[in-house]
């Protein structure tokens, strides 16, 4: 970006954002990362999700999700008893963010449907507002040449589908077919880059098992069911998606992290077995034609009570790409008591390296083992780091947030994935987590993982030293 272009941009969203050109210079020219090292056809982009960004939760015939009923109905189940009502009002602002996402020279955005927004009972009766909506920002995304990458299913169940037993009720398949078929039959002209889900790893245990997300459960046999009808709407999804696209560009996300045994007593290495097969199999494996990983992870067989005739031959989907998404390691140690997993993880803070605002370690070389444990996998597609990235307190001084951190954690972790890519591992792209702060589900606005810091009062935008340096790496 040019000078005149960051005058002229500062200017537009943030009086005063302007680094001293020393500093900008020297953020820069660190010498070490060029895009081109990626290679040509590598994608550049940013992730952000409906619910954590738009806001307008009710507005223009929008149906209440689980995120909406879980922050209004169980405030303490949210760290700073906030919600996502206005979030960052993406939903009004769309244009403009969209605008900077151009001036910043980022190539694709991820981001997601609300599906409430869309089908407000979840079936049935399609919102047309919520169709104008996704339209506008779709057309907005492709005038500033930015490529729209979908996911259709990112946390937000409608809360109508939720009172029939949301992701526990084998229902839901063909509820998502129908969700999945109405979107793609609206966007799929102009969109091809499609995602299914987001993370069944965090959104299945999190609200069904230990019930710190939405819907909030507690109860293992929902969490079993929710897990076998989530594994079959991967494919179930996708094949709607195969028919109603010409070129989709199919993927689906898994949340992962590398797992290390605290040392090498033979019943903390099988505790790490465990957390691999929980944490990073449970889901890819059927998905990728394993099965479940019940050899590692025994607890799987309540699941596989849940396998109806032919279910087997629908669990695997031959994706285009898989979405890896990694922030941290867990290293781990055997713990009987705890249920299913038999495991707990050893604090972060004991680990010695440095921890972000979310309390994970800072541990770059875990991405590269990682995505080493993917390519292993018979099959596997392109990877696509789908996210990445880290929430540190910001301060803005002078107009300017200057978060080195933040900085030099994607430089780190690009690093890594530089080097896999290298050994050839088959990464294709890389999207940060996430444009700019918004609501981070129970822990509130307070983490902030934007490369444009957001002042929730104002809406002010104000892009960070990373986001800076972001757009100039785009534009070498
Ligand atoms: C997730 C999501 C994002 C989060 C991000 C930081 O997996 O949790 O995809 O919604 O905000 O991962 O926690």
């Amino acid at each position: 970006m040019t000078r005149e272009e960051w005058l002229k941009l500062s200017a537009t969203f943030s009086a005063g954002s302007l680094l001293p050109r020393h500093l900008l210079a020297q953020l820069i020219s660190d010498g070490e990362l060029k895009r081109s090292d990626f290679g040509k056809d590598f994608v550049w982009g940013t992730a952000t999700a409906a619910y954590q960004i738009e806001g307008a939760w009710n507005e223009d015939g929008k149906g209440e999700s689980i995120w909406d009923h879980f922050t209004h109905h169980h405030k303490g189940k949210i760290k700073t008893r906030e919600n996502g009502d206005v979030a960052n009002d993406f939903y009004h602002r769309y244009a403009s963010d969209i605008e900077l996402m151009h001036q910043l020279h980022i190539p694709a955005s991820r981001f997601s449907i609300a599906w409430s927004r869309v089908l407000p009972q979840g079936t049935g009766q399609v919102n047309q507002k919520g169709i104008d909506f996704y339209d506008r920002v779709i057309d907005k995304c492709l005038k500033e040449n930015v490529a729209p990458w979908i996911t259709c299913y990112h946390w937000d169940l409608p809360q109508a589908l939720e009172e029939k037993d949301g992701w526990a009720n084998r229902d839901c398949i063909k509820w998502f077919e129908e969700y999945v078929d109405v979107i793609t039959r609206k966007f799929g002209d102009r969109v091809k880059n499609w995602m299914v889900f987001n993370e069944p790893m965090a959104f299945v245990p999190l609200g069904y098992l230990v019930g710190i997300h939405a819907p909030g459960h507690i109860n293992f046999s929902k969490f079993y069911k929710a897990t076998h009808h989530v594994v079959m709407c991967h494919g179930a999804g996708a094949r709607v998606i195969r028919n109603n696209v010409k070129e989709a560009h199919i993927g689906t996300t898994f949340s992962c992290s590398h797992i290390d045994a605290k040392n090498d007593h033979p019943g903390n290495i099988k505790a790490a077995a465990r957390a691999d097969a929980f944490i990073n199999r449970l889901f890819l494996d059927p998905v990728m034609g394993r099965g479940y990983p019940i050899k590692d992870l025994p607890a799987c067989k309540h699941i596989e009570k849940h396998i109806q005739p032919g279910d087997e031959k629908l669990m695997p989907y031959d994706f285009d790409f898989i979405g890896m998404q990694n922030y941290s390691r867990m290293v781990v140690k055997k713990l009987a008591l705890i249920p299913i997993i038999h495991f707990v993880n050893v604090p972060a803070k004991k680990l010695g390296h440095d921890i972000t605002d979310m309390g994970w370690e800072v541990y770059p070389e875990g991405i590269y083992q990682l995505l080493k444990q993917y390519a292993a996998y018979k099959n596997m597609p392109q990877i696509i780091v789908t996210e990445n990235g880290a929430a540190f307190p910001d301060t803005m001084v002078n107009g300017e947030i200057n978060d080195t951190k933040r900085l030099q954690f994607i430089k780190d972790y690009l690093k890594q994935i530089l080097k896999a890519k290298q050994e050839g591992v088959n990464v294709g792209g890389y999207f940060i987590w996430s444009f700019m702060d918004n609501f981070e589900w129970a822990e509130g606005y307070r983490p902030r993982f934007g490369i444009v810091g957001v002042d929730f009062k104002t809406q002010q935008r104000t892009v960070k030293a990373s986001g800076k340096w972001f757009s100039e790496f785009l534009s070498q």
